[in-house]
């Protein structure tokens, strides 16, 4: 049996074949194992508006019935939020081949396919990264090469709090992808503003990220722009209180032993139990300001070629 493998919706398909704005988004963070239900179904829902906002075609992207989808529409959103396989780009292809019924992407699938349909603007809440004892558990996700190998701007609130975000900047400068603080100059901790940590560069305006992005097309440099969009103010937690929470999430993790994928859904699930859900509308606020940002770079990257 073979199939095509790529379905992108013809929304997405014309809205890119005619330059005009396209944001893609991960499903990962509105699944089960990213989001509680019924607050995951309110942030795709705040997310598309975003999107849609300034006229920008959002993509959402996800596995279906051995197909990657670029452009998840009508009742299979449905599927998407009910989905608890998590597939990042190095389970594209057993997901593909195996037909896996629904599966949600992470970052690392989500920029392969935004890649593959065309599309240069991509949304998530955060990224992940170098995770705290990764020296001796190895553990580095996917996402930063993925973000490295296609050329597709990602915004995203920072890393998720619980990694080791030092060396998270640091794989990102050896894999060599810019990691550009929006309107910051500071890396930014998701439920937090300022990690403490600096960025190597500050982006003002969505068309000097979408010049980045056809600068790096122009000399041949492969992969992506990082673009770091700090949570809205009035939607900080305290980061006393997250802190607390990122212990016990890690607690949870340890005492039962779970390695890989398996520690990003508990440990935020941990986080949201620990902060008494203030967490989830945190997770909405930035998730819903990552994709007008993005929004809004895509609108950049396409009055760019209307110029020529
Ligand atoms: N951060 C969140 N919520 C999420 C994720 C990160 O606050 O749902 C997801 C994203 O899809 C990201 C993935 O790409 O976790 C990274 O997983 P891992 O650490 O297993 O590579
Ligand atoms: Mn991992």
């Amino acid at each position: 049996m073979t199939t095509s493998f790529v379905r992108v919706s013809d929304e997405v398909a014309e809205a890119v074949a005619d330059h005009r704005p396209v944001v893609a988004m991960e499903s990962t963070i509105f699944s089960s194992l990213g989001l509680p239900s019924p607050s995951n179904r309110e942030c795709l829902d705040r997310c598309i508006r975003a999107v849609r906002a300034n006229g920008s075609v959002p993509a959402l992207t996800a596995i279906l019935d051995g197909t990657a989808v670029v452009g998840v529409v009508g009742d299979e959103i449905d599927r998407v939020l009910a989905a608890t396989a998590k597939v990042a780009a190095r389970d594209i292809p057993t997901a593909l081949g195996s037909g896996l019924e629904v599966g949600v992407t992470t970052v690392s699938a989500s920029v392969t396919l935004a890649a593959r349909a065309g599309v240069e603007v991509f949304a998530t809440g955060g990224i992940g990264g170098v995770h705290r004892g990764s020296e001796a558990s190895g553990d580095v996700s996917h996402d930063l090469l993925a973000l490295s190998r296609h050329r597709v701007v990602t915004v995203t609130a920072g890393a998720k709090a619980f990694l080791d975000l030092a060396r998270t900047l640091e794989t990102l400068e050896t894999l060599g992808v810019p990691v550009v603080g929006w309107h910051t100059d500071r890396f930014p901790a998701f439920y937090v503003r300022d990690s403490g940590l600096p960025v190597p560069h500050c982006a003002d305006s969505a068309d000097e990220v979408a010049r980045m992005l056809r600068g790096a097309a122009a000399v041949g440099h492969p992969g992506g722009v990082l673009v770091a969009n700090p949570i809205p103010e009035g939607d900080e937690l305290d980061p006393s209180l997250v802190d607390n929470a990122l212990a016990a999430g890690l607690d949870e993790v340890a005492r039962r032993g779970l390695s890989g994928p398996a520690v990003t859904p508990v440990v935020l699930g941990a986080i949201a139990a620990a902060t008494d859900g203030l967490s989830v509308p945190a997770n909405l606020a930035l998730a819903e300001s990552n994709a007008s940002v993005a929004a809004g770079i895509a609108l950049a990257l396409a009055a760019m070629h209307d110029e020529g």
